[in-house]
């Protein structure tokens, strides 16, 4: 059997805790004098803490010092800590296990790829740690998805090629890197937001084990082939 790396994001593949950094950045902007919405709060998925931080400045017209600046991320991430701090497994998102102990019955590879520096607290919290060979994260990274660094760091990490890694990703910024690091990638989400991606589904309950077989089995380098054929690399399966 072919031996695949299979990188997934964290926040909004294995767990919702775009909740948790909505209420942390909300009472954060809020503090400043700031108004946060929900659409805005979708506008930092998968985006770094800092790039969020100056987004939501951007968008309230606020100037900090560097001091300010460096404070108000610090009380953030300790009011996120606090509710990440009570997860536990009833937070994975939909056959998430399934798919994991699927890939592992399998002898496949598995990585984590994400932009949380809280990536580790979080998989610990939900139980999820040992399922993957290897995890990197926020703290492993110099530039934030839609650059390729996170996932080509994975796949290195897994010593598995780039075109022979498949990526699970819910943000737009995460779908860019993994198709610019040539894997193949799968959105997590809405279709028409995650545009694209290779493959999209709504969550975990739409992807089965024959899916899953035809990616670990596929031989030639999907992406590379259909876009020679100049084909639409985009296919749905429901
Ligand atoms: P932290 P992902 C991302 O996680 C989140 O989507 C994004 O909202 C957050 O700002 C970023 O992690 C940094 O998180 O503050 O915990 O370092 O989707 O890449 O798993
Ligand atoms: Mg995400």
């Amino acid at each position: 059997m072919t031996k695949k790396g299979f990188i997934f994001d964290l926040d909004g593949v294995i767990v919702d805790t775009a909740k948790y950094h909505y209420l942390a950045w909300k009472k954060l902007a809020n503090s400043i004098g700031v108004d946060f919405s929900e659409a805005q709060n979708e506008q930092l998925k998968g985006v770094s803490r800092i790039h969020s931080l100056e987004k939501i400045l951007e968008w309230g017209n606020k100037i900090l010092t560097k001091e300010e600046f460096s404070d108000l991320m610090g009380k953030k991430n300790d009011d996120y800590l606090s509710y990440i701090s009570k997860m536990d497994e009833s937070e994975i998102l939909s056959d998430v296990p399934q798919v994991l102990n699927f890939l592992i019955d399998n002898k496949q590879c598995i990585a984590l790829g994400s932009a949380s520096k809280n990536a580790r607290t979080i998989l610990e919290r939900v139980n999820l740690i040992k399922k993957f060979n290897a995890i990197i994260d926020g703290n492993d990274v110099s530039k934030a998805k839609p650059d390729p660094e996170v996932f080509l760091n994975a796949a290195d990490a897994l010593k598995v090629q780039p075109e022979k890694c498949v990526v699970f990703e819910d943000s737009i910024a995460g779908i860019k890197a993994a198709n610019i690091a040539n894997m193949i990638s799968i959105g997590i989400g809405d279709k028409e937001i995650l545009n694209e991606a290779d493959y999209v589904f709504k969550n975990f309950t739409e992807i089965n084990s024959e899916f899953l077989l035809s990616l670990i089995n596929e031989e030639r380098k999907v992406k590379i082939d259909s876009l020679l054929q100049g084909n639409d690399r985009k296919r749905e399966i429901k």
